[in-house]
């Protein structure tokens, strides 16, 4: 008999998986992970332990169905521009055209954003020969709004490099602003109507709290780490995103899809492993959070898998806490 899918459950076990973006096209939920390999190189805060080279596509015609690994859609050697670790990557559908936005190293060791098109949403994809011009940092994510304008968020502090960009040239020994600076915000890009270039310069996004006032860089339970992800719920916008340091996925809302964007709280409490990361998508009438963890692999950080759950929103918008070992 066929594995069904359960929630708070590995999607798959024959795989590490992380990172997971979903969204449901053409009735189906897709995910967009990473492939999480199995090595034993150096592990430290820059991040040399997520060594990916390919990506794979899973599937579900819905939430308990068994969950479809349709293999590798696209590898590193297929990216002409790309040097090593292919993280946390995105999908969008627009044009009669899947794209795929992926982070990697380019030849000289810094982060770029790629993009890979499909007439499928399976893949494979076929990779741009060039990076996104004007692209730095980590983990794109992806909004295409009511209007069909395209935006594309970004960024990831330490082994993403977000740090060594706030001059807009990348400078190899910058570090963070001090704890009592406000903390980088994520950056947005809106996306030309072709989404394989930026329309305008890339913009940093201000988180700020309930009175208005910045969060700052010390507040490690609020800042922005990594893993942005935007979803729109009753016509306000969504940011959700890793604090990193201290491992929640927090959220702070906005009218406009460019910020800014006021704190409201967390969503899921940390996980099993270091890093957390997430997306939230809708499907029929429920609402979902895909996130991982590292339990397969008892705690190993770079051997994670993808699992979701669902949430729910309270009568005045905001979210409820998850637990993701809330019934053990
Ligand atoms: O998977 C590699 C990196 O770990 C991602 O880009 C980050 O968001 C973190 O999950």
């Amino acid at each position: 008999m066929e594995k069904t899918t359960k929630q708070n459950e590995p999607l798959v076990t024959h795989i590490f998986t992380a990172d997971p973006s979903a969204h449901v096209f053409e009735g189906k939920l897709y995910i967009y992970p990473s492939h999480d390999l199995d090595h034993d190189g150096p592990s430290n805060d820059n991040g040399d332990q997520y060594a990916m080279e390919d990506y794979h596509v899973l599937s579900m015609e819905d939430v308990n169905a068994p969950c479809v690994d349709h293999g590798e859609v696209l590898h590193l050697r297929d990216v002409p521009w790309a040097s090593q670790q292919v993280w946390a990557p995105d999908a969008a559908y627009k044009n009669n055209t899947y794209y795929l936005f992926f982070p990697a190293k380019d030849k000289d060791g810094i982060f770029r954003l790629g993009v890979a098109t499909s007439p499928n949403p399976q893949g494979p994809f076929q990779a741009e020969k060039d990076y996104i011009q004007g692209s730095f940092s980590i983990d794109p994510a992806v909004l295409v709004d009511d209007d069909e304008s395209a935006y594309v968020y970004f960024g990831g502090l330490w082994g993403g490099q977000l740090e060594k960009w706030q001059t807009r040239t990348y400078q190899a020994d910058a570090e963070g602003p001090a704890p009592t600076e406000p903390a980088l915000g994520p950056i947005v890009a809106e996306l030309s109507e072709d989404m394989k270039t930026f329309k305008n310069e890339p913009q940093e996004i201000s988180i700020v709290d309930e009175d208005g006032n910045p969060i700052l860089a010390g507040d490690e339970d609020r800042r922005f780490f990594e893993g942005a992800w935007v979803h729109k719920y009753n016509g306000l916008y969504y940011l959700s995103y890793s604090t990193g340091t201290t491992h929640k996925i927090v959220y702070a809302v906005s009218e406009n899809p460019q910020g800014p964007f006021v704190f409201k709280g967390t969503i899921l409490k940390p996980v099993i492993g270091w890093t957390t990361h997430h997306s939230i998508v809708q499907f029929k009438d429920k609402w979902y959070l895909f996130y991982h963890d590292c339990s397969l692999s008892d705690g190993v950080n770079h051997k994670r898998s993808v699992k979701f759950t669902e949430i729910q929103y309270n009568v005045d918008g905001t979210i409820q806490t998850i637990d993701p070992y809330g019934d053990e």
